[in-house]
């Protein structure tokens, strides 16, 4: 991360992150985001819930954060809003906070389209427990408890909050930071429930059970498996197999 950022972290910290982990990149594009944005980082309330990807805004940022219970920062969140209007409210927290144990928060609080942005961390996985598996793990791919393959299929988390009414929705990977900072500065400005899912490697729970190498391959693994939505549009169904599509899939506009 750049020096002019370190002004947002708080003095003294150590990371938290393991080596490869994506959460890092993701903290440094969050802040380059508001920094850009020229927002006074006073005027935000950052809420995460319980797991890595709850580290990012707390105890990292020097701003005011609320690190709530495990699956509930919507509710929080919303509670906060409400009480102070103003507020730009961010929730970062990852996907087993957010859509396994607050899935319904997620889909409610997209259905009434409160004014709030929410950046889910997707490692593919409970990185913070041991490697469980989640509702965005992969269908076959290898955790803690699916030492056989995940039988199941993963939600596709952007349509999931297009359909509950979301007023902006995208998915990038920490793999496209220049996109990724666009969005997240988009988000911030629409007024209304912003969503963005973030891709973000996790080499010790994800990758050493589905042998994707050192951190710089499972990179590499991200880079290869992203593909952009309008990319996509001309690929047949074939052509997709296997890859991720990224881009906005709700702008503000509809
Ligand atoms: C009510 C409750 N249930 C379970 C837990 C244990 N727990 C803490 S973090 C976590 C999973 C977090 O996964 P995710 O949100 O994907 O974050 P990651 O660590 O992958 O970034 C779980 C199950 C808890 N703290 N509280
Ligand atoms: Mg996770």
């Amino acid at each position: 991360m750049t020096r002019d950022l370190e002004q947002y972290l708080r003095p003294g910290l150590v990371t938290a992150f393991c080596p490869g982990c994506g959460d890092g990149i993701l903290l440094g594009l969050i802040l380059r985001a508001i920094d850009e944005l020229k927002i006074n980082i006073d005027d935000m309330l950052f809420v995460s819930g319980i797991g890595c990807a709850g580290w990012i805004p707390s105890p990292n940022f020097n701003a005011d954060t609320l690190h709530t219970l495990h699956g509930r920062t919507i509710p929080f969140a919303t509670g906060a809003k409400m009480f102070n209007p103003k507020l730009q409210v961010m929730i970062i927290s990852g996907d087993g906070d957010l859509a396994d144990i607050g899935g319904n928060h997620l889909i409610h609080g997209a259905r009434r389209n409160i004014d709030l942005t929410v950046i889910l961390v997707n490692n593919f996985l409970y990185g913070m427990t041991g490697g469980q598996v989640a509702c965005t793990t992969p269908m076959g791919a290898f955790t803690m408890t699916t030492t056989e393959g995940n039988p199941y299929r993963p939600f596709d988390l952007p349509k999931l909050v297009d359909a509950a009414g979301a007023t902006y929705v995208a998915r990038y990977s920490v793999t496209q930071p220049l996109a990724l900072i666009s969005s997240i500065k988009k988000a911030v400005q629409i007024k209304g429930f912003s969503f963005i899912e973030v891709l973000s490697p996790c080499p010790i729970q994800f990758g050493r059970r589905n042998q994707l190498g050192t951190p710089i391959d499972m990179i590499k693994f991200l880079m290869d498996k992203c593909i952009m939505k309008e990319e996509a549009e001309g690929l047949s169904p074939e052509e997709l197999e296997g890859k991720i599509i990224t881009g906005e899939f709700s702008d503000g506009r509809n």
